[in-house]
């Protein structure tokens, strides 16, 4: 392996003068405003971390690389790396036009020449870059659902880099980082990528690559997107800045890289070690199972557990950096040590806890014991991941006008007050009329809207710790799925339909609405002159006919209970 060369990468950025004239000249361009994914990806293009991509794939470069992971000219590249835009936006271009590209504040990052237009065959991307047209694999749900359904390709002219506020200290571009390996005369290095929280297992795995290959440490955890559902980047950077005193600081650094996983595997290990060569690493530990999305539709793992080694290491010498491959740390009780699992003395006691054990330990407060973590790291986990029974969620009732959820939802609010020690807020279907949604009708549309204010204001409560119990009819299923969709990324979300008929709210009719209804007084009225999806599968359905409010409030109660969100 030849010793790095540690002369600076190219990047895309004009020099300071240039920029500030580009900017201004920039702001009358048609432009582009990136979404989160397209932001990391330009930063990475802008600062060589993607080199020797000089801007978004050309259709030729796409095709290529989705085919045979090589750009048109040959050079090996895994990854389409492009522009999605809806078809509006790529409809108003023309080729050779310049368009700006901005940040979500509205700030020019970037300008690119369009020089290829096309609409891209999602399935084949799907099949060869991620091994399979499925949804269950996080980037080729993207793919459908959020991409869009052009991309443009083109060379980029880079003006600024996108700004971070957090943990500035800590980022690092390639230049930077050869820098300072040139600086402190490390000729070897050895990069680790993560996107989870490092316990003790890791330590002693990256001590021991790091022996192996005679080599410096650069822990280079990703903080751009990864996996849905991961420990968010603040808690992960706060734990690994934990684990970094635990490492001599002579031989190891860490440095946080703002790229957006596709978590594609085998081509995303050779990526992920193209990017690497290019921040001036000599050495990557590739895992098993590394960059892995988890299991597909049929329950079935994507790849092979050693099929990214194995693509690795055949592209090694084109990628110009040196796998070392990543040990499986267990803990061997009698010798109070870690061992990779294939040296473990014979009749030796093995423990291990999975990541699904931990989350569960975490989600009921049990004990994670110190030979699996430090301390420090633990503290950290636990203050972002609390026990369910201290963690926001959301009850969501759904039924017909009258059919008691607001009623259910008063005294459901009020026994959780009794309860104490979270806040909680009722969002009443009349009450958010009034106030959030006072401008809306009850068209399709607008009670799409209104439906998913409610789920916005809920979410928000939900991830601040709070309790959320909302009671407005929501008719639509796919609208009552999307609320779902937006609440769980931060806590637990009861759905819970108050099943009483219409029949009996009509009999009932407390708001004499159903009777207008009835003689088209008032138009698109649930259950009368509009539609209502009855819910497959809510956590809970409520009777309202036999029983009564106290009741009905107290079978909530026993569901939260039995989901451990709050406690016995
Ligand atoms: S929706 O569909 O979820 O947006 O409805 P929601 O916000 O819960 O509002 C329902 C309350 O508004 C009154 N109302 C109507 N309901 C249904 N259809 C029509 N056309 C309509 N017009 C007014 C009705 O009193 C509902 O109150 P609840 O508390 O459900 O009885």
């Amino acid at each position: 392996m030849q010793l790095p060369n540690l002369a600076p990468v190219p990047e895309l950025y004009v020099s300071y003068e240039s920029a500030q004239k580009l900017k201004v000249e920039a702001a009358s361009l048609t432009s582009w405003d990136l979404s989160p994914r397209q932001i990391c990806d330009l930063e990475l293009l802008m600062n060589g971390g993607f080199n020797p991509l000089k801007g978004f794939l050309s259709e030729a470069d796409y095709d290529g690389v989705v085919e045979h992971m090589r750009l048109a000219d040959g050079t090996l590249w895994p990854m389409p790396i492009t522009l999605d835009v809806n078809e509006k936006f790529a409809d108003g271009l023309e080729i050779g036009q310049d368009i700006a590209l901005r940040d979500q504040e509205g700030v020019i990052l970037a300008t690119m020449t369009v020089t290829d237009r096309w609409t891209p065959n999602k399935a084949r991307e799907a099949e060869h870059v991620f091994g399979a047209d499925d949804l269950a694999h996080p980037a080729v749900n993207y793919l459908h659902h959020t991409a869009g359904k052009i991309y443009l390709g083109g060379p980029v002219t880079g003006i600024q880099q996108p700004v971070h506020y957090d943990f500035r200290g800590r980022r690092d571009t390639p230049n930077e980082l050869r820098a300072l390996f040139r600086k402190l005369g490390w000729r070897r290095v050895v990069a680790f990528q993560t996107r989870n929280p490092l316990h003790r297992a890791h330590q002693e795995l990256t001590f021991r690559a790091a022996k192996e290959a005679q080599a410096n440490l650069l822990i280079h955890p990703v903080v751009g997107m990864t996996k849905p559902g991961d420990v968010d980047h603040f808690t992960r950077v706060r734990c690994y800045e934990a684990v970094l005193d635990k490492y001599p600081s002579a031989t190891t650094t860490m440095s946080l890289l703002n790229l957006a996983m596709r978590m594609a595997g085998p081509r995303e290990a050779v990526w992920h070690g193209l990017i690497r060569k290019n921040h001036g690493c000599t050495h990557f530990i590739v895992g098993r199972d590394h960059a892995g999305p988890g299991k597909n539709s049929q329950g079935q793992d994507f790849y092979g557990p050693y099929d990214a080694q194995e693509l690795f290491k055949q592209h090694q010498d084109e990628i110009g950096i040196e796998m070392v491959d990543f040990k499986h740390m267990v803990y061997v009780q009698e010798k109070a040590q870690y061992y990779p699992i294939s040296e473990v003395p014979e009749g030796a006691t093995v423990l291990d806890i999975s990541g699904t054990e931990l989350r569960r330990r975490l989600a009921e407060g049990l004990e994670i014991p110190e030979w699996f973590s430090f301390p420090e790291v633990v503290r950290e986990l636990r203050r972002t991941r609390p026990p369910r029974s201290k963690q926001g969620f959301t009850v969501f009732f759904t039924g017909f006008s009258g059919s008691g959820k607001s009623t259910i939802a008063n005294a459901l609010m009020v026994k959780l007050m009794e309860m104490g020690g979270r806040p909680v807020t009722l969002l009443d279907g009349d009450i958010v009329r009034k106030n959030l949604s006072s401008e809306l009708g009850f068209s399709k549309e607008h009670r799409d809207l209104n439906i998913r204010r409610i789920g916005y204001v809920a979410s928000e409560i939900t991830k601040n710790g709070g309790i959320a119990i909302c009671a407005p009819i929501a008719p639509y299923a796919t609208t009552r799925r999307a609320v779902r969709e937006d609440v769980e990324q931060f806590g637990a979300f009861i759905e819970v339909h108050v099943s009483t008929s219409l029949e009996e709210c009509e009999r009932r009719d407390r708001k004499g609405l159903y009777k207008l209804a009835r003689e088209g007084k008032i138009k698109e009225f649930t259950g009368i002159s509009d539609p209502y999806d009855v819910p497959e599968n809510p956590e809970l359905r409520v009777e309202t006919e036999n029983v009564d409010v106290d009741n009905c409030a107290h079978q909530v109660i026993l569901k939260l209970e039995s989901l451990g969100l709050i406690a016995g």
